[in-house]
């Protein structure tokens, strides 16, 4: 199955920000898709939670040099 979970992401300061954040992100096993928003700093993840958790991706995301926590 896939969840849905939504992440804010802080740091991002231009359009190349997101597209780094989401190859990044899209690029852990068992992320299927990510879509960021510079705009309003969120990040949707759909992911497989066999593979990989919520904190996982928070932590990618912070390994990145971005500020991520967990919305939802
Ligand atoms: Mo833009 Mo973001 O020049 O890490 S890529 S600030």
């Amino acid at each position: 199955g896939t969840l849905l979970g939504q992440f804010t992401i802080g740091g991002m300061t231009c359009a190349a920000c997101v597209n780094s954040v989401e190859g990044i992100l899209e690029a852990l096993s068992g992320v299927k898709r990510a879509v960021v928003s510079l705009a309003t700093s969120l990040g949707d993840v759909e992911y497989d939670p066999v593979i990989i958790c919520k904190d996982d991706i928070v932590n990618a995301v912070e390994d990145a040099g971005f500020e991520g926590s967990l919305v939802q």
